[in-house]
């Protein structure tokens, strides 16, 4: 079956009971059993959802893993794959990266015995250079949140298998429709599915799919022991919107080739980072291991004012957090998503007060362009 097919239909068969053709919502704690140990196989709502199970077993199919956990946030996916380490264990992790994740592993899990390494996941020499008897895990994004950076996945996985470490990728920013990581060697794949996967700005979810059996026991043990558990009304819509992640995913990308285009050629633009552009130096790389660029693009627009002068301008992008939902939005990354990365580090990668970060929507091309074109006359 081809991406599109399993979205629509893996896990989606008509609901037994009535034959409806939408999965059933089911919205309850728990289940009636019918004497001391004899139940249907649902015990309690923490455990098991089968609304949950349906998502699960269609998210699984799309990233081509054996399994996948829903949970209730992308931080509480990320956070539940962490603890499949123990204390005294070593994480080398990508330098740029969503600041939430960034500040997960510095102000919560290295106060239980956690240590992390972060690098330029660019070079590999710099992973090499940083693995340690105690390395357990390679954890990355790509593209990076909001440098829009690559990880070389097939090559990541050759150094992670070689040093027995779980290789985890955060593929928010691709979404599965453009990248499996799963297929280039990663153990563990994983999804804010607040973002693409939700694709609607209206619901906060995370979710974690793997290619091995035994990793799928532990993850799934820890869903059930740690309880970071999702709502079945979060799952139910996210069933729901990726039927359309194939349809959308294509059209943030073409707008979003556009649009990276046309900034791209503005004096008034210092810089415009999108792995669509061939002027991306790794564009080669995301040629290779995407099959498209995905919705967003990270513009350097020189000060604080200059940023503050186009974000107010525009009228069809909102100023807000988050990304990946059908609406354009616009953020400033070091007030908004970034901030709790200490400031030299967030320089050094590029994330500067003149940097923000264009999530381009699936609205009509020339109206975004349009939008963008108008603003941008307000930035000197
Ligand atoms: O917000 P939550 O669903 O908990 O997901 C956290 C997260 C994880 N990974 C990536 C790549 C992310 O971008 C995020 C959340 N990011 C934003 C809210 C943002 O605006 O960048």
């Amino acid at each position: 079956m081809k991406f599109s097919t399993k979205a629509i239909h893996v896990g989606q068969e008509p609901d037994e009971l009535t034959g409806a053709v939408t999965v059933p919502l089911y919205q309850t704690s728990t289940y009636a059993q019918e004497a001391i140990g004899k139940h249907k196989g649902w015990e309690y709502a923490r455990t098991q959802n089968p609304t949950r199970t349906r998502w699960e077993t269609c998210l699984a199919a799309l990233e081509e893993g054996v399994a996948a956990y829903a949970f209730g946030s992308g931080l509480a996916a990320i956070d539940t794959v962490m603890r499949l380490l123990d204390a005294g264990d070593h994480v080398i992790m990508a330098e740029d990266m969503y600041g939430g994740t960034y500040r997960l592993a510095m102000r919560v899990l290295s106060r239980y015995g956690l240590s992390f390494s972060f690098v330029d996941m660019r070079d590999m020499g710099n992973i090499e250079a940083a693995i340690t008897p105690q390395t357990k895990m390679i954890y990355t994004e790509t593209p990076t949140n909001p440098m829009m950076t690559l990880t070389d996945l097939r090559a990541v996985a050759d150094v992670s298998a070689r040093i027995g470490a779980l290789m985890v990728v955060d593929n928010t920013f691709a979404s599965p429709y453009f990248q499996r990581p799963l297929t280039l060697g990663a153990d563990i794949v994983l999804h804010s599915a607040t973002k693409y996967l939700g694709g609607h700005s209206d619901l906060v979810h995370g979710i974690v799919a793997t290619r091995h059996e035994h990793l799928a026991e532990k993850i799934q043990f820890l869903q059930n022991a740690v309880g970071a558990v999702p709502g079945p009304m979060e799952c139910w819509l996210c069933l729901r919107s990726v039927k359309t992640l194939h349809v959308r995913m294509d059209r943030h990308a073409a707008n979003a080739q556009r649009i990276a285009e046309w900034l791209e050629q503005q004096p008034a633009v210092k810089k415009v980072y999108y792995p669509g552009l061939a002027s991306h130096p790794q564009h080669e790389l995301a040629r290779q291991q995407m099959s498209g660029f995905g919705g967003m693009i990270s513009v350097e627009l020189g000060s604080l004012e200059q940023a503050k002068a186009f974000t107010s301008a525009l009228k069809l992008f909102t100023l807000a957090e988050s990304l990946g939902g059908v609406e354009s939005l616009v953020c400033h990354p070091v007030s908004m998503t970034h901030g709790s990365i200490p400031k030299d580090q967030r320089e050094r990668l590029g994330v500067t007060d003149g940097l923000v970060r264009l999530s381009v929507g699936i609205e009509d091309a020339e109206d975004l362009l349009n939008d963008v074109q108008q603003a941008l006359a307000h930035v000197a």
